[in-house]
This record gives structure tokens, C-alpha cells and sequence, in this order.
């Protein structure tokens, strides 16, 4: 995998906003220099989900931007998807990998570096480590060090993206890691204007990718 597509990953959240106003949001983001999108529904029923990914997915690819679908194999398969994202209680990696072949994207979430040895092991291309701080973002997650963070990343010859409560001026903290890029929801789907959210961040980040 390209680790350059994993500079500015967009996790997207749709709560509180109709399909119009998200797909737009999500268009904007993408316009501002997103390189990867993560579709994330955590209340949708499966026709709902696959019916708002193919809509996403009409759009990344007009960016060449590659889509994943978070926690759901099926919702990947079912409308061609470039990936996946699992988590520690979501599919097993292996067992992911046996269904989707090596022509997808899976990525995996991980905490520690045990955990992120054994996604590696069983075939994941990329982690998401965090949070790194508070989010705001619905999730059930533990704080990571940026210490833990830089362990992960010696770790793994694989890429490893930053998640949680990241934004333009608080990402200097990852300077001295050695990640791939960032993750950010809110940062950017909470922007009144995504496309300056996204580009922003794509910015800040010049300085602190080595
Ligand atoms: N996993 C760890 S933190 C997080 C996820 C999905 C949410 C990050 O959201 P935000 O709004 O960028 O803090
Ligand atoms: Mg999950």
C-alpha cells in the first residue's frame, strides 16, 4: 500500500446531519486534500449503511480517493469498497483477509504494541492508534501515549495513523513520532467549512511528517 494515501484520513460522522449536508460535507473535505475516507455508521441498519456508502463511494472515486468501511466486510463487498477498518471486537483480521483477498484495504485498529504485532501478523496494511487525547467523537476508547504511539510505529513495517482529538494545533505533539499521518472526525466533520478544515490540517501536517 502507498503510505502517501495516508496523510489526511478522514473517519466521517454523520450524526445530526441529513444525506444532503453530510455527502457535502464530505465532497468539501475531499476537495481540501483528504487522501483516505472512512465511512463510519454506528446506528445504521445494514440497507442504510450500504445505501449512504454507495452514495460516498460515487464520490471518492470522482477524488481518487480510496473508501473503507468501518467494522463491516459485507457493506465493503457489497458495494466494491477499497477497504476495511476493524477494531479489536469487530472481524478478526485473518479471517477478514480470507474472505476479502489481498486486493482490499484492512486496516486495524490497535492500542498496544502486542496488538498491533498481531494485526500485522494476521495481515492488516495500516493501524490507527489512539486516542491520543479526549475525543468528542462517540467511541469507546482508552488514551494512548504518543510514547506507546512511537513503540507501535518501530514496531510494524506498516503504516500507522494518529487518532483522537487531533487538530491543526495540537497535532505539533506528534512530531517526533514516526507516523504516516493522521486521523481526524471532528476536526474536520464539525467544520463549517470542511474543505479549509481539511486543508488546514493537510498543511500542518508538512511540518511534522518526516
Ligand atoms: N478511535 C479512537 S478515537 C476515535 C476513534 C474512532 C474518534 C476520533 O474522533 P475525533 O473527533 O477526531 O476526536
Ligand atoms: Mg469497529
Amino acid at each position: 500500500m502507498d503510505r502517501s494515501i495516508m496523510k489526511l484520513y478522514l473517519v466521517t460522522d454523520s450524526t445530526g446531519l441529513d444525506d444532503k449536508v453530510f455527502l457535502k460535507k464530505v465532497e468539501d473535505a475531499l476537495k481540501g486534500g483528504v487522501t483516505l475516507l472512512q465511512l463510519r455508521e454506528k446506528e445504521k441498519s445494514t440497507r442504510e449503511y450500504i445505501a449512504l456508502a454507495e452514495k460516498v463511494h460515487t464520490i471518492s472515486k470522482k477524488y481518487n480517493v480510496p473508501l473503507l468501511i468501518d467494522d463491516r466486510v459485507d457493506v465493503a463487498l457489497a458495494i466494491e469498497a477499497e477497504g476495511v477498518h476493524l477494531g479489536q471486537s469487530d472481524m478478526p483480521i485473518d479471517t477478514a483477509r480470507k474472505i476479502m483477498g489481498c486486493g482490499y484495504i484492512i486496516g486495524a485498529t490497535a492500542k498496544t504494541v502486542p496488538q498491533a504485532l498481531e494485526a500485522y501478523k494476521n495481515g492488516a496494511d495500516y493501524l490507527g492508534v489512539g486516542a491520543i487525547y479526549p475525543t468528542t467523537t462517540k467511541v469507546k476508547t482508552v488514551l494512548t501515549s504518543t510514547e506507546t504511539l512511537q513503540s507501535i510505529c518501530e514496531a510494524v513495517p506498516i503504516p500507522v495513523n494518529a487518532i483522537g482529538g487531533l487538530n491543526k494545533n495540537n497535532i505539533n505533539v506528534l512530531e517526533n513520532t514516526d507516523i504516516a499521518g493522521i486521523c481526524a472526525v471532528s476536526a474536520i466533520m464539525k467544520a463549517d467549512d470542511a474543505k479549509k478544515a481539511a486543508e488546514e490540517l493537510f498543511d500542518a501536517e508538512e511540518d511534522i511528517l518526516t
